[in-house]
C-alpha cells in the first residue's frame, strides 16, 4: 500500500438549497469507494461522518450572525471549523484527507485544514465559481460561496478565520467553469485567479488543460487540493447533482482529467488532499453519479484499466 487515505465524511446539506446531499457520504461509500481505493493501492481508513447541528425548525435566516444574505452560516461555520481540525489533523500525521460531502461550503473546511502551516494549490473541477459573496449571492446559498470565504472575499461574518496565509488567489485553478453569476464573474475578472471554462476543454483537451492547472497550483506551493464537484459532469452522466448545467464533461473526459492529476502524483507526490461533493442519491436513479463519485475518486489514485 502506497499510503493511507482517510474518509472524514460531511454530510452537509446547510449550504444548498435542498435536502438530500447530506446523504452523499452514505451514497459514495455504498458505491464502492473503499474497494475502488483499495484497487488503486491505497489503504482507505474510514472515519464515519462529521455530526451536523440539528435545525429544528430550519429557518435558514434564523439567528444568523449578521443576518446577511447567507443561508445558515452559524451552522455551516460550526461544522467547517470542526472538519478544518479533522483534516489538519490528518494531514499532521502523514495521512490523505478525503472529504466527502454534503454541498460545496464544506470545502472552506477541507481547504483551510489543509493549507495549515503550508503554501497550498486547489484545482477546482465544477461547473460553477463558487466564488459570490453574501454581498453578491443571487441564492443565499453558501455552496456558491467556498472559494470567496477562504480568499478573503465579502463578509462571513463568525468565519473571519477562514480566510488561510497559505492560500494565494494565484495558486488556485478552475476547471470546466460554464455558469457564473454577473457579479462573481467581475470578482473573477478582478482576481488573479486562473479559470478555464468548458471552452478551454473544447479547444485544447481536458489532459492539456489539466496539465496546465497543475501548472498553476504546483507553483511556489507544498501541495495541491482536489475539489471535485460532481456538477462539473454533464448531468447526462452525472445527474444526482442539485444544480446541473448542462454542457458538462463526459465520463471519459472525467476520468482523463483525474488520471492525468494522478499519474503527476506518482512522479512526484504533489497531492495533498481532496473533497467530493454535492452528490445528491435523491436526485438519482440507481445511484448513478455517486458511483462515478467513488470510481473518479479511484482513478484520482491511481486505479488503472490495466
Ligand atoms: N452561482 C449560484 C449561486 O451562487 C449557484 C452556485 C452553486 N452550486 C454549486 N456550487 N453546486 O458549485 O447560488
Ligand atoms: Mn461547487
Ligand atoms: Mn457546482
Ligand atoms: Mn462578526
Amino acid at each position: 500500500m502506497d499510503r493511507t487515505v482517510r474518509i472524514i465524511g460531511a454530510p452537509m446539506d446547510y449550504g444548498a438549497n435542498r435536502r438530500g446531499v447530506d446523504m452523499g457520504p452514505s451514497a459514495i461509500r455504498y458505491a464502492g469507494l473503499a474497494d475502488g481505493l483499495e484497487r488503486a493501492d491505497v489503504e482507505p481508513i474510514d472515519d464515519g461522518d462529521l455530526s451536523m447541528p440539528r435545525a429544528e425548525e430550519r429557518d435558514p435566516d434564523a439567528d444568523q450572525p449578521h443576518g446577511g444574505n447567507a443561508k445558515f452560516l452559524r451552522e455551516i461555520e460550526g461544522v467547517c471549523r470542526r472538519l478544518r481540525d479533522r483534516v489538519a489533523a490528518t494531514r499532521a500525521d502523514g495521512e490523505f484527507p478525503l472529504v466527502l460531502g454534503g454541498d460545496h461550503s464544506v470545502a472552506i473546511g477541507s481547504l483551510t485544514g489543509s493549507a495549515r502551516d503550508v503554501d497550498l494549490g486547489v484545482i477546482w473541477f465544477d461547473a460553477h465559481a463558487d466564488l459570490n459573496t453574501p454581498e453578491t449571492s443571487p441564492t443565499g446559498n453558501v455552496h456558491g460561496m467556498p472559494l470567496a470565504a477562504v480568499l478573503g472575499h465579502g463578509a462571513f461574518g463568525e468565519m473571519d478565520w477562514a480566510p488561510a496565509p497559505g492560500l494565494r488567489e494565484s495558486s488556485v485553478a478552475y476547471v470546466g467553469l460554464r455558469s457564473i453569476d454577473d457579479r462573481e464573474r467581475d470578482l473573477l475578472q478582478e482576481s488573479s485567479l486562473t479559470a478555464y471554462t468548458m471552452s478551454d476543454i473544447d479547444q485544447r483537451g481536458v489532459s492539456a488543460v489539466v496539465e496546465d492547472a497543475l501548472a498553476v497550483a504546483t507553483d511556489g506551493t507544498d501541495g495541491v487540493h482536489v475539489s471535485l464537484d460532481l456538477d462539473w459532469l454533464d448531468p447526462k452522466t452525472a445527474p444526482g447533482v442539485g444544480t446541473p448545467v448542462r454542457g458538462g464533461v463526459t465520463y471519459r473526459e472525467a476520468h482523463a482529467a483525474l488520471e492525468t492529476l494522478s499519474r503527476r502524483d506518482e512522479a512526484d507526490g504533489v497531492l495533498r488532499s481532496m473533497d467530493v461533493v454535492e452528490v445528491n442519491p435523491i436526485l438519482d436513479e440507481a445511484n448513478e453519479t455517486a458511483t462515478l463519485a467513488a470510481e473518479l475518486t479511484a482513478s484520482t489514485f491511481g486505479k488503472r484499466i490495466l
